[in-house]
């Protein structure tokens, strides 16, 4: 639950939730971040996400848990990098930076074209030609970025940014700017604030695992602090197409229909792993037809309509309760382990795929007796 913060010291002390509004995730979580009063915050009004629980889908994918989705996909700019935009863009504007620079594989772009927008800085952001959702595209377009399609593959477009960000003074946007994980990172207090405790599991898609990374820290950091008890346990899933992590090995050509996890080459691929090993969790991989199956799924039962790569870990979900994984943790504990799984990002940023995955509208003539046997009545 979210109550008024009156030990946050950055700022206005009472200014994280004012006449009942949400500020952003500097203004509530502000005591955890690296800002101080001198720092411009570009925001919004990210964070505040849905912990939906998710009874429904469990009971069909994964009956020995207890499910919540976390509802990224419920930012401002439809996913989670909205979190780490605003910490990383507000830092950019405080070095006065005058321009900003990503690679992406769409979300990261479109959240960096909207809050240079609030910013006033120029942003440039490399696309995989071809290869990006078509909303992400038209995000970023619209929100004013100069937009490049790079004839090659994120990983590519990766590389080239953070060359030019070390020899230009121009600002790097991806998650190896630390500022976005520290942003990120608030995902889990909110899980934790909000569940009055940490999940049992957490479940997340990795593609260049800054988010997975970020999380754990968020966990360790309240753990710290004391005001969780226990940690847990950090279950990434991957791409089989694009799965660096589990093969143990980058991936040169990586493909999948999830195109926002369409990574070879993860830049925080070691935190991730440490992330997976400190916290006793794993890191596995679904095929694109499992991805899609869960997607639509979990569409259907949850109400929560997430673009293809959140089902890679509801997929995987599946998949180990189905092998008896959660088996152990629920005899320790005497009830269903709580699993939390992010959402993050819209479904709405992906309509071609989704609308594969969604069939044919049934065409009826403008009759109520047509409507009516269309229903089957
Ligand atoms: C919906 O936008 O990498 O493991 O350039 O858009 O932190 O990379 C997006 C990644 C999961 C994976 N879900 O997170 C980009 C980009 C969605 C995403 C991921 C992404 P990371």
């Amino acid at each position: 639950m979210i109550t008024e913060t009156t030990t946050n010291s950055i700022g206005n002390p009472k200014s994280a939730i004012r006449n009942g509004m949400w500020h952003g995730i500097i203004a509530h979580y502000g005591q955890y971040l690296p800002v101080t009063e001198a720092t411009p915050r570009i925001t919004l009004h990210e964070g505040n996400t849905p912990l939906i629980h998710a009874p429904r889908l469990a009971a069909e994918i994964a009956p020995d848990i207890e499910l919540y989705l976390k509802f990224d996909g419920a930012n401002p700019t439809g996913s989670f990098k909205d979190r780490g935009m605003t910490m990383a863009v507000s830092k950019a504007a405080e070095d006065g930076a005058k321009v900003a620079i990503c690679a992406s594989t769409g979300n990261t772009s479109a959240s960096a074209a909207a809050y240079c927008a609030v910013a006033g800085i120029r942003c440039v952001v490399l696309l995989p030609r071809n290869a990006i959702a078509l909303g992400k595209l038209a995000q970023a377009l619209v929100q004013g970025a100069t937009v490049l399609a790079v004839e090659g593959n994120f990983d590519d477009a990766l590389r080239i940014v953070v060359q030019l960000s070390q020899t230009h003074p121009i600002a790097l946007l991806n998650s190896l700017n630390p500022y976005r994980l520290e942003g990120q990172k608030t995902g889990a207090f909110e899980v934790c604030d909000f569940l009055g405790h940490a999940p049992d599991f957490h479940a997340i898609p990795v593609g260049n695992a800054g988010n997975i990374t970020a999380y754990w820290k968020g966990y360790k950091e309240y753990h710290a602090e004391g005001r969780i008890e226990a940690l847990p346990k950090m279950i990434g899933f991957q791409a089989a197409g694009a799965a660096p992590l589990v093969m143990g090995h980058g991936i040169d050509k990586p493909e999948t229909v999830a195109t926002a996890i369409r990574i070879g080459h993860p830049a925080r691929g070691e935190e991730a792993l440490q992330a997976r090993d400190e916290s006793g969790g794993l890191i596995g991989m679904v095929s694109d037809a499992e991805i899609l199956k869960a997607q639509k799924q979990a569409a259907a039962l949850t109400g929560v309509f997430g673009e293809p790569a959140c089902a890679a870990p509801l997929a995987g979900l599946a998949k180990l309760s189905q092998e008896g994984y959660f088996r152990e943790a629920r005899e320790q504990l005497g009830r269903k382990p709580v699993l939390v799984s992010v959402v993050t990002g819209h479904g709405l940023k992906d309509p071609n795929t989704a609308i594969q995955i969604g069939g044919e509208p049934i065409v009826v003539p403008a009759e109520a007796e047509a409507v009516l046997q269309a229903m089957g009545l």
